[in-house]
């Protein structure tokens, strides 16, 4: 109800409203549109209050719940579902959790903050609170368990889109990092259950430096994270990104479902941090010398070495790494 009371408020925008028409149209007494919108203050919500004119919503919240989203949101099932937490572990391990309860197709669980943010292999990933969007969709693919890391890619190239419609231009370090000036801005998590040749489903995570400080990072990953904050001197709006990663990311993800992987491809290409260069290929500890040559067609990355031998490294097997930093 208080969700229903906001979006009328938001609907009549610059507007006064009475609280006898809201009253009416979501047939509730007075009192409990007092009661809600005294709720909504507590969020964080202003809203001007004068007698005989009624209630007008002055400021919302830089918060990522459900109704802040929707305004810019325009898919079918991509974050139509969203759950929001002012603070929790991961969103992929709540994502997971739900999805085994078979929360629908296309949920976003969004957290303010991480207190246990996951990257690949047991890592850590900060997550401080307010400062980054931290999401994980989740999806019930019918498709070859092997075209799952595909995924990552278009979760990647979906986040290139709904940056440079912010006019923000990042690179993909594949497979699932995003760079700017050859720091990492926002990596992904895919996760896959299943059995056999069976996927339960795939939780993919997407966590985003937005509007970070240089003392929000640990020392540690100072020198290869940084924000888009601090790249482009200007604080980013976090709910439109969102929901224009959701809304680019329904778009390629139908087309990958449909066996369509080329404009997903195309976008890894063309912002690729590492295609043409030099790169440190690390694989169980040892490293070796390449140039990155493409990005083929199911995803892999063709390398090829100083001895001339050309491999098609697969995500997930190695690091890869810039000759002389990340990227
Ligand atoms: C990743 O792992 O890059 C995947 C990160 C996925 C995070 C999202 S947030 C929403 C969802 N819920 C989760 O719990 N996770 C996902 P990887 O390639 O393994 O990189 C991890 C490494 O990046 C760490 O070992 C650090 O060196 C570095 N790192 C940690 N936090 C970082 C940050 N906020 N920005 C940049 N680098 C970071």
């Amino acid at each position: 109800m208080k969700d229903d009371i906001l979006r009328y408020l938001k609907n009549n925008k610059n507007k006064y409203v009475s609280g006898q028409a809201i009253s009416n149209e979501l047939s509730i007494t007075r009192a409990c549109v007092w009661k809600y919108i005294k709720e909504l203050e507590v969020e964080g919500y202003k809203i001007e209050g004068i007698s005989r004119k009624g209630y007008k919503l002055l400021y919302s919240p830089d918060i990522l719940s459900r109704e802040e989203i929707y305004e810019n949101l325009n898919t079918k099932y991509i974050g139509k579902n969203i759950m929001h937490f002012d603070s929790l572990g991961s969103t992929n391990v709540e994502a997971k959790l739900l999805a085994a309860k078979n929360i629908e197709n296309g949920t976003a669980v969004i957290g303010e903050e991480q207190t246990l943010g996951r990257g690949r292999l047991g890592r850590k990933w900060i997550s401080p609170k307010y400062k980054g969007i931290w999401m994980s969709i989740v999806l019930y693919p019918e498709v070859e368990m092997s075209e799952v890391s595909k995924i990552t890619q278009v979760a990647a190239a979906s986040v290139i889109n709904a940056l440079s419609n912010l006019g923000i231009k990042a690179e993909i370090k594949w497979p699932n990092d995003i760079v700017i000036n050859s720091k990492k801005v926002c990596g992904i998590l895919t996760e896959l259950s299943g059995e056999l040749n069976k996927i339960n489903h795939v939780v993919v995570g997407i966590g985003i430096n937005a509007n970070l400080e240089q003392e929000d990072f640990p020392e540690e990953i100072k020198n290869i994270g940084t924000s888009i904050k601090i790249e482009n001197n200007n604080e980013i709006n976090r709910k439109v990104l969102v929901a224009y990663i959701l809304n680019e990311f329904e778009i390629l993800y139908e087309e990958f479902l449909n066996h369509e992987f080329l404009n997903t491809l195309k976008i890894c290409r063309e912002n690729s941090a590492l295609m043409g260069k030099k790169i440190r290929v690390i694989r169980n500890g040892q490293e070796i010398l390449g140039e990155a040559l493409d990005i083929e067609e199911d995803g892999a990355l063709l390398v090829k070495y100083e001895d001339g031998k050309i491999e098609r490294i697969i995500s997930g097997e190695v690091s890869v790494r810039g000759l002389l930093g990340y990227v």
